[in-house]
């Protein structure tokens, strides 16, 4: 059972109507779903791929097989026989981008091209949010209001590039660990070779088949609250593989921490609001992130009660 494959070009033609249900659809049912004809240039792709590649080759594979963590765990793991996973780390090196970190120096073209690829992917997920919007019913600009805050905050829009290496003993550790995300929505440029992703759907595992030059939405915990459960953040993971190297960029927008998060009054019954006191909670995005750090790969719900803790204290 594939994932839902949408073409959002669709969505400025005749078939807007069935375009804006299959998002609907991939929202409330799937959590996750791949846009083709997104309007991200195709060369500025395949340029993504080649400076990310390189990135990785130069500045961060050696390092990774001959000094990090995961590589002395495993080894160590391996040499007790014990027949134990590892449970508590992921087969990844992973660098992050934002407008204010450290980029990494040493690959030309890089950041140029890295800093054009999250202009048009951060436009991308501002049309999506309205999108959203008008397939939730409430009103157009409210979830990119909802996470850019008060006061001139802004929301925050990561890009997490990452590379799952070959692996001698796929069996014995994740690439990534099993979660939801914490923020918005994400929007994943994944390899179209080597696959590994993985969501939970209806209790069984299933692939996020790579499609080339697709890019893969998903909703996180924040959009859940927001929408007061339509549109749930979904389970996913990575296994790691025996062969290959796969590469996938990972794109947030997120709350900015001040941001405050609560179910939209108009997905809210009347009748209900007093009991939804019991449903999602109201909190700032910064405590959630608090919990979250501690507990990303645990269960979401107790992390909602976390934080409803937090913001009933006197
Ligand atoms: O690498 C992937 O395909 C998924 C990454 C992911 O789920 C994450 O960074 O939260
Ligand atoms: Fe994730």
């Amino acid at each position: 059972m594939p994932i839902p494959v949408i073409d959002f070009s669709k969505l400025n033609g005749e078939e807007r109507a069935a375009t804006m249900a299959q998002i609907a659809n991939g929202c409330e049912e799937w959590g996750f779903f791949q846009l083709v004809n997104h309007g991200i240039p195709l060369d500025l792709l395949r340029r993504v791929e080649k400076v990310s590649s390189t990135c990785y080759k130069v500045e961060r594979e050696q390092e990774f097989f001959e000094n990090s963590t995961p590589v002395k765990q495993l080894n160590e793991l391996v040499e007790r026989k014990s027949g134990e996973k590892l449970e508590n780390i992921d087969w990844e090196d992973v660098f992050l981008l934002s407008d204010d970190y450290e980029w990494p120096q040493k690959t030309p073209g890089f950041k140029e091209t890295m800093i054009e690829y999250r202009s048009e992917l951060k436009k991308l997920a501002e049309k999506l949010m309205e999108v959203m919007d008008e397939n939730l019913g409430i009103p157009k600009g409210y979830i990119k209001k909802v996470l850019n805050g008060k006061d001139g905050e802004k929301a925050f829009f990561g890009t997490k590039v990452s590379h799952y290496p070959p692996c001698p003993h796929p069996e014995m550790v994740n690439g990534l660990r099993a979660h939801t995300d914490a923020g918005g929505i994400i929007l994943l440029f994944q390899d179209d070779e080597v696959d590994g992703l993985e969501i939970l759907k209806d209790g069984k595992w299933i692939d996020v088949q790579p499609v080339p030059n697709s890019i893969v939405i998903n909703t996180g915990d924040q959009i859940e609250v927001l929408s007061n459960g339509r549109y749930k953040s979904v389970w996913h993971r990575v296994n790691a593989k025996l062969n290959g190297t796969r590469r996938s960029i990972a794109s947030f927008y997120n709350p900015s921490y001040n941001a405050t998060i609560a179910p939209a009054t108009e997905l809210v019954e009347k009748e209900n609001e007093e009991v939804n006191q019991l449903g999602y909670p109201k909190f700032v995005f910064g405590d959630y992130m608090s919990v979250y750090t501690e507990q990303k790969f645990l269960p979401k719900e107790p992390r909602f009660q976390a934080v409803r803790a937090v913001n009933s204290k006197p």
